[in-house]
């Protein structure tokens, strides 16, 4: 690598607040219960915190749907706890990264409420408004991520306004230089407060098609996405933000690519472009979708996982830029419950999924839970669910003709509420997350599935991701080295290797329940015979030494 950041070692921890530690009693989560919790990340090896939205909001979306981009939504607390959380970071030689939501705003925002106003209002042009069709309907075909068009009319002027997400989020429109001017002022107000890391949200939707053209629907899906995605002014906008803002003060930055490609993402992320430092996509993350659609369930595509995850490390490697690692977050269901097993081999299912995504080049992201192995609750009904995309979905899948029992089973694998359920602290009532009524339901199994019980526990899942996360920072290719996956297409397992000029790194991992046997090809095996080889990591005690026909016992993986 040309450049060693100090990110590229690295291993960031995503915080969903609302779940992760209540200090007030309220049931929500909150910025002081975070901080109270520096030591067990810290213990865990995390590098970067990445704390999701915690502004003034109506939380319609959770916190995804901003009223102010500068002020602490009281429900997390005050912009004391705010800056007591920096400091407590910086002590223990961590760092923050937040999430900017600059796709869209709430229409709670002061802006959109001025913009609504009237047509000549001077915010009127910070979003997108357009004249109805000549049917007096919606201005095009364009579908609302959350289901449903994605225009919502204002009767006040008579027009409509864009919301690719829900209707009480307004996108932004970055073709008026005083939005941009208004980002990098907010950007730069968190950056001055020590702030080390921005995560930006659906970050390549920002520039749309003027023209607006409805979808023809010949490129699936044809809800409008190929008019605004990676759109014409996308990496203009972005190299503008990276040179008043993210070189300045040296900020890591983490685009999330919302159904992006290969080619834009080496762009978005070569430290050349001068744009961000790496990014995340989902292709990974939808090889259990039919015709890519999320709203119909189907065994995962294993084959087509391991390819996905091998094309972009080879081709984000060669095109000099840098994958964000994951297999977590909280707008997916549990990848433990997804790919794996909950149930008999919930812990060594747990352990293979960290070994296999850290064994990766790239900066790996832990989603709180998944260092303890938190599985998808057990869900009774429709109204244990918060998510405004589940809602949504379970009215709009029976509209299109599912039984209420079909939608149902359809949106248990599917919510996004899947991840984000409390954090399990211990085995006293809620789980320790809080001393009041929890915003959404704690997972009945904490008593045996908590962090505090696997502190103690050498065996622990979250040893494993304790471990693994050490190897990052002591072991150099795990950063530096090349990627060859070398499983031929083995219907139960996925191996690769990492290569530099002086460490040989091997991952296997058997995903499937049953014993999976596989022989090292003679290349690899003639080049490590005479090497010393040395077992890193395993989780099922039974890898003692390689051999070149090797056994892997159900979900087995080691390093
Ligand atoms: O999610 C963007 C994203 O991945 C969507 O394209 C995805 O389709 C959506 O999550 C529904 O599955 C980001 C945030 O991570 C998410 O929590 C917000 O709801 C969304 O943007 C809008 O801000």
């Amino acid at each position: 690598l040309t450049q060693h950041d100090w990110w590229r070692g690295s291993t960031v921890y995503q915080v969903y607040p609302k779940s992760f530690k209540d200090t007030t009693g309220t049931g929500s989560g909150d910025i002081k219960g975070l901080t109270s919790k520096l030591d067990y990340l810290k213990e865990l090896g995390i590098d970067i915190v990445w704390l999701q939205p915690v502004y003034v909001s109506p939380q319609n979306d959770n916190g995804y749907d901003v009223a102010d981009y500068c002020r602490i939504n009281p429900d997390f607390g005050t912009m004391e706890d705010f800056d007591e959380l920096v400091q407590e970071l910086k002590k223990r030689g961590m760092h923050l990264m937040i999430d900017i939501v600059v796709n869209h705003s709430s229409t709670e925002h002061e802006w959109f409420k001025a913009s609504r106003s009237s047509k000549d209002n001077p915010y009127r042009d910070y979003y997108i408004w357009r004249d109805p069709a000549p049917d007096g309907g919606v201005p095009n075909n364009w579908q609302s991520k959350f289901g449903g068009p994605a225009w919502q009319y204002d009767e006040t002027t008579g027009q409509y306004f864009l919301t690719l997400f829900d209707k009480t989020q307004a996108d932004l429109n970055w073709e008026n230089e005083k939005v941009r001017e208004e980002v990098v002022k907010l950007l730069t107000f968190w950056a001055q407060k020590g702030v080390k890391g921005f995560r930006m949200d659906v970050i390549n939707l920002i520039s749309k098609n003027q023209e607006f053209p409805n979808d023809d629907g010949s490129i699936a899906p044809g809800d409008g996405r190929i008019h605004y995605t990676d759109g014409p002014r996308v990496h203009e906008y972005i190299k503008e933000l990276n040179e008043k803002v993210f070189t300045p003060y040296n900020i890591v930055t983490v685009g999330e690519m919302s159904s992006t490609s290969l080619q834009q993402c080496i762009r978005y992320s070569n430290p050349k472009e001068k744009e961000f430092s790496m990014t995340f996509n989902f292709h990974h993350l939808k090889v259990d979708y039919p015709n890519n659609n999320k709203w119909e369930l189907m065994p995962y595509d294993f084959e087509q996982l391991k390819s996905l995850l091998t094309d972009w490390q080879i081709g984000i490697q060669q095109g000099g830029g840098w994958n964000a690692l994951f297999f977590n977050n909280h707008d997916q269901p549990r990848a433990l419950s997804r790919f794996l097993n909950d149930d008999i081999y919930w812990v060594e299912s747990a352990k293979l999924l960290a070994t296999t995504l850290h064994g990766l080049q790239g900066t790996p992201y832990v989603y709180q839970g998944e260092e303890i192995g938190m599985p998808n609750p057990k869900w009774k009904d429709m109204s244990e669910f918060r998510d405004i995309e589940s809602t949504n979905m379970y009215r709009i899948l029976q509209e299109r003709g599912k039984t209420a029992e079909e939608a149902f089973a359809i949106i248990k694998e599917r919510s996004r509420d899947n991840s984000r359920t409390p954090m399990l602290w211990d085995n006293s009532p809620q789980a320790g997350f809080t001393t009041g009524t929890p915003w959404i339901k704690v997972d009945e199994r904490y008593p045996l599935l908590n962090v505090e019980k696997q502190l103690s526990d050498p065996d622990s899942v979250f040893h494993h991701y304790r471990k693994l996360i050490s190897f990052r920072k002591n072991i150099q290719v795990f950063t530096d080295g090349d990627y060859q996956r070398f499983d031929g297409g083995h219907p139960q397992i996925y191996s690769y290797i990492r290569n530099n000029e002086n460490e040989l790194l091997i991952v296997m991992s058997n995903f499937s329940g049953d014993e999976a046997s596989f022989e090292l090809p003679d290349s690899l095996w003639q080049s490590i015979g005479h090497k010393s080889i040395e077992l890193l990591i395993g989780n099922t005690g039974e890898e003692k030494i390689l051999r070149q026909q090797i056994t892997l016992s159900p979900y087995a993986a080691f390093m």
